[in-house]
């Protein structure tokens, strides 16, 4: 028999215990919890609430599919442009299936010269228009740059050193702020019952192949690393857009590149991107697809940054089913978020199936496929 006095210290030990198993559990609970909610810094710490939305929505839908994107969609398709009748907005994603894409890609280019239209005629006036529209039915805007070359003024392939002159020191220093104030200002423009609508920001995007004059043998990593965290400067604290999300996208990788080697660092980059096309080879692209967004999605995550096939696309299209097939298994499991294809210029060069194209029907198949998400299923995602 236990006596009384024995009885009580029991009990208090017993109570002590127990209370202390529950703290500590409750404290493993509450910082499990803090582990799940680590939300990533973005580049600006100041971005706006739409901004901070914006990267949340990635994030969501890299839960549960990735975003279907295309350049120009409601800019212009076969047969049709937005400039000759902006009376309806129409799209040959649209058109095809009966829903828009839910990520909507636009290019700057010639922005910087002070030009009224882009570099595939686009002007800025319409674009400002089909932005806020796109924004306003619940799409996602990303915006490209193909910037002319400073230092030549020929285009974006024009392979003149520029890069040196443009950085802070160089002799087109003067003239690359006033190209960046003129950006900025096209970005200021767009806004939706006042508030600045956010945007995802891809410039000098394929920056380890030599074709573009901001990147490869055209241009010094430490160089490239500099332009693109000065541009970061210039367009976050001069001009105070806080409405950008950055995302870095080299191109396909050689045997010899890294991923990382022209990364302007965690604090410069928001989103880690890729651009890899099929040239007519189904399988070559499907093995460098597997692996290199393998690499983008390790980094990624050990980085916790969301990540997406920024650029993809067989110019037009002449492989059969090739969305359901060749693209589709290699992305449904990645973990990206979006993936986006060119534009529609014409039967030559476009990326998405058109009316009477022979992969309109596997393209409405691939709409169906449980990982693709259109506007319609964006709009319909909970955060
Ligand atoms: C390329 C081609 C060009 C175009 C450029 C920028 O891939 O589509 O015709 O000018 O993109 O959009």
């Amino acid at each position: 028999m236990i006596k009384r006095q024995e009885f009580y210290t029991n009990n208090n030990f017993q109570n002590i215990l127990t209370l202390l198993i529950l703290s500590l559990f409750l404290y493993s609970c509450d910082s499990n919890k803090k582990e799940a909610v680590v939300k990533p810094i973005l580049v600006d710490k100041n971005a706006s609430n739409k901004t901070i939305e914006l990267h949340t929505k990635l994030e969501t839908i890299s839960k549960n599919g990735f975003a279907v994107g295309h350049q120009d969609d409601t800019s212009y398709g076969l047969g049709w442009n937005y400039k000759d009748d902006p009376t309806t907005i129409k799209s040959d994603v649209e058109k095809v299936t009966g829903d828009f894409p839910a990520v909507f890609g636009f290019d700057l280019g010639w922005i910087e010269m002070d030009k009224s239209y882009n570099l595939d005629t686009v002007p800025f006036n319409a674009m400002r228009d089909l932005i806020i529209d796109a924004h306003k039915k619940g799409g996602i805007i990303t915006i490209s740059w193909h910037a002319n070359n400073p230092v030549s003024e020929g285009s974006s392939w024009d392979q003149t050193i520029a890069v040196p002159n443009i950085i802070k020191g160089g002799d087109q220093r003067e003239k690359y702020e006033l190209w960046i104030s003129r950006v900025a200002n096209f970005i200021a423009s767009l806004k939706y019952e006042g508030e600045a609508i956010p945007i995802i920001f891809r410039p000098f995007h394929e920056m380890n192949g030599s074709w573009f004059w901001w990147g490869g043998k055209n241009c010094d990593a430490k160089d490239y690393i500099t332009l693109w965290r000065e541009t970061v400067h210039l367009l976050r604290d001069t001009h105070n857009l806080h409405n950008l999300l950055y995302v870095y996208s080299p191109n396909k990788l050689n045997p010899s590149d890294t991923y990382l080697e022209y990364y302007p660092g965690d604090e410069y980059v928001d989103i880690l991107g890729m651009d890899i096309y099929d040239f007519n080879n189904a399988e070559d692209y499907q093995k460098s697809v597997i692996h290199d967004l393998a690499i983008v999605r390790e980094i990624a995550t050990e980085k916790n940054k969301v990540y997406a096939f920024s650029e993809t696309g067989l110019e037009s299209i002449k492989t059969e089913n090739w969305f359901t097939e060749v693209l589709y298994p290699v992305i449904e499991n990645l973990g990206i978020s979006w993936v986006l294809t060119w534009r529609n210029y014409d039967k030559k060069h476009h990326y998405m199936p058109y009316n009477g194209h022979i992969n309109e029907a596997d393209f409405i198949k691939f709409k169906k496929l449980p990982k693709t998400i259109f506007l319609k299923d964006l709009n319909n995602l909970n955060n």
